[in-house]
């Protein structure tokens, strides 16, 4: 990945940022999804400072996919900031825990009004219908949360805006590439998928060395990713690939460790 696929439409993220500061003047409260198998890429530094006089819950999706000694790791590294909480979408008690940590983080507040921010496919529709507990989650103004404002009520004094605001994510790093586009937080046009499925095999082969990871070949051999001639398709199989290690098939994996 050269150097200038890593800097995509920086203008478009900081005219979002800019719109997004001036949304957040009628926002209490900021929910920040962030996908915890990449805890450090997949969260945004510019919020830090558009939200930094705001209440901040930071909520950990996708634990059910991550590394549980690690989303320890990384809980207690965010709780030193703030609140935070873990979540996995399908855990039945999820969205109670949920709603009792907003509600929590909105306890000091008179009558709060929240929103649910992170980048590309972190979890936020998830987060919001899991809040409203039905499927409200429409959708979502890029560039931040002015348009046509909705809410739904969480207590007495406390809304949320039923529509999520998108944080462009800020890709430092070849690193920060592959992991983001393996997690889906880029579009899929912007990167080759098999660079990205190569590196995750070579980061896998010494940091999740006890995952039973498949390297792209035997992958597509045993998927059945055969071209006419006996040739591998391997540029399917590695969108398959993909797909598999998002649905946990790999096993649960944290892509970042939090640094001591
Ligand atoms: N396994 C798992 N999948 C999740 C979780 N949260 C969200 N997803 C899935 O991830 C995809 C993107 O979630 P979505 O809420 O639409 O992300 P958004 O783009 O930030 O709004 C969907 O297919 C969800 O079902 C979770 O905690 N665990
Ligand atoms: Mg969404």
């Amino acid at each position: 990945m050269t150097g200038g696929a890593i800097q995509w439409y920086p203008g478009h993220m900081a005219r979002a940022m800019r719109r997004l500061a001036d949304d957040l003047r009628i926002i209490d409260l900021v929910i920040e999804v962030i996908d915890v198998r990449v805890p450090a890429s997949g969260a945004n530094p510019a919020l830090d400072k558009i939200a930094a006089h705001k209440s901040r819950l930071r909520v950990l999706t996708r634990d059910d996919l991550a590394d549980p000694l690690l989303t320890e790791g990384w809980l207690e590294r965010f709780r030193k900031r703030g609140s935070t909480v873990a979540f996995a979408a399908k855990e039945p008690s999820g969205p109670a825990r949920l709603r009792a940590a907003v509600t929590a983080a909105a306890a000091g507040l008179r009558s709060a009004r929240a929103i649910v921010l992170g980048i590309p496919n972190a979890g936020k529709s998830t987060v919001i219908n899991a809040l409203a507990g039905r499927k409200v989650a429409r959708t979502e103004d890029r560039a931040g949360v002015t348009r046509a404002a909705q809410w739904f009520r969480l207590g007495p004094d406390l809304e949320v805006m039923d529509t999520a605001g998108i944080l462009a994510p800020k890709i430092e790093t070849p690193e920060a590439q592959w992991r983001l586009a393996l997690v889906g937080a880029v579009p899929r046009a912007r990167f080759d998928p098999e660079e990205v499925v190569a590196r995750f095999y070579g980061w896998a082969q010494s940091a999740a060395a006890a995952n039973a990871v498949p390297d792209l070949e035997t992958f597509a051999q045993s998927r059945g990713f055969i071209r006419r001639g006996n040739l591998l398709d391997v540029h399917n199989a590695s969108w398959a690939y993909i797909k598999e290690f998002n649905e946990g098939r790999f096993g649960r994996m944290t892509l970042e460790e939090p640094q001591p």
